[in-house]
């Protein structure tokens, strides 16, 4: 079997999302958004599908005269060849390129072995338990502004079925943050709410200094949280190091470090993380975080995958040293994530009332692709 093509198909939804000027989503007016679809096709008619885009001077440039002509089975060599040329292609060829193409091949093998991705990699589950990971802070009322409503919403989490909860703080551009005291303040009625059991994790603003990450460590010691992530800006390992040094909480990291699998390696020799932590978006794919999952395995470190969406949930059932949970969100009050995206006839993680988020066992990544609504709204083919 050969590749013989790849595509990009861009289209238009509507969309109830909004991104502030740091790049953090919330709920907002409805508006006109693009969403894309890439297809790796073969001569023998199978298809790998990715719900993201390629550009169209990379796709080109790089991807088909990496991809074209090869077989789709040898997705470490392909992996590898697209890794290399990131050294000077790096402004275009990003991670992210590098898991549109690695999903699109994991599902194109799934389709061929007729196995879903978790059990063509080899699978320990096929659930896991999921937290609730809410949007970052905003200034909607009854939204997730105070510290009454993370409280609120953690109720409505635990109600709904999940079994832990983790919350994304306010940060810039929003009046008050960031603030490390009003973090505390909403961990504090978050606890306070969910009683003393709940797994309880923080993931606050990313650019704190060493004595304000501390501060929260130390605060969130005595409300026994499970787990913090990246207080500090992660390129300063050294950092990091020192806070694993300075608190009994475990730090989870890193998250957004460039580097794959080699940055993990790194913390994980430093002493800069309790837990490791990377999603397929982090590392560029299934691939690199497979390696990142066994590298975690042999120190015997707990990994917990960052992200939600299929790539990652397979991973999750196909870990040796499985990662606790997956992240299922993010969310928010006013938004129904049980609704399928406009582009799916369902939703890529299904969770039971007990918490259990099931994985598909479909061939593949056993996305439910809605291809009538994508033709129907096609703004752009190449
Ligand atoms: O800043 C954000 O919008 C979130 O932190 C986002 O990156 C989220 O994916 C995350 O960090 N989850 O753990
Ligand atoms: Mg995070």
């Amino acid at each position: 079997m050969k590749i013989v093509d790849v595509t990009v198909e861009t289209f238009h939804y509507r969309s109830g999302m909004v991104r502030d000027s740091d790049g953090h989503g919330h709920p907002g007016p409805e508006h006109d958004a693009r969403q894309s679809l890439t297809t790796i096709i073969t001569d023998e008619g199978l298809k790998g599908y990715a719900i993201a885009n390629i550009s169209k001077g990379v796709l080109e440039s790089v991807i088909k005269p990496v991809l074209l002509g090869e077989s789709p089975h040898y997705r470490e060599r392909l992996w590898h060849q697209l890794k290399e040329r990131q050294r000077l292609n790096l402004a275009t060829l990003t991670d992210k390129v590098l898991t549109v193409v690695d999903l699109a091949l994991w599902d194109l093998a799934g389709k061929a072995a007729n196995l879903p991705v978790h059990k063509l990699i080899g699978a320990t589950r096929d659930k896991v338990p999921a937290y609730a990971s809410t949007m970052c802070g905003d200034d909607l009322e009854g939204g997730l502004n105070t510290p009454e409503d993370y409280a609120n919403f953690a109720l409505w989490s635990r109600d709904r079925g999940y079994p832990a909860f983790k919350l994304h703080t306010k940060q810039p551009p929003y009046a008050g943050a960031p603030s490390a005291k009003a973090d505390i303040e909403a961990c504090a009625a978050v606890r306070e709410a969910l009683g003393p059991d709940v797994p309880l994790m923080l993931d606050p603003f990313h650019y704190y200094s060493r004595e304000e990450a501390l501060y929260l460590a130390k605060e969130l010691e005595h409300l026994e949280y499970y787990w913090m992530e990246e207080p500090m800006d992660e390129h300063s390992m050294s950092s990091y190091v020192w806070l694993c040094e300075n608190t009994r909480l475990a730090i989870c990291g890193p998250e957004t470090a460039e580097g794959k699998m080699h940055t993990r390696a790194e913390w994980i020799k430093a002493g800069a993380c309790d837990i490791v932590r990377g999603g397929v978006g982090d590392l560029g794919g299934i691939t690199p975080l497979l390696k990142v999952a066994h590298l975690a395995e042999s120190f015997n470190m707990r990994m917990e995958v960052h992200g939600g969406g299929p790539g990652n949930l397979h991973v999750l059932c196909a870990m040796g040293f499985p990662g606790e949970f997956y992240e299922r969100g993010l969310l928010h009050p006013f938004v129904d994530y049980e609704k399928p995206a406009p582009w799916l006839n369902k939703i890529n993680d299904p969770m039971d009332d007990e918490g259990f988020v099931h994985v598909s066992q479909e061939p593949g990544l056993g996305q439910d692709i809605n291809f009538d609504y994508i033709q129907a709204n096609l703004l752009e083919t190449y």
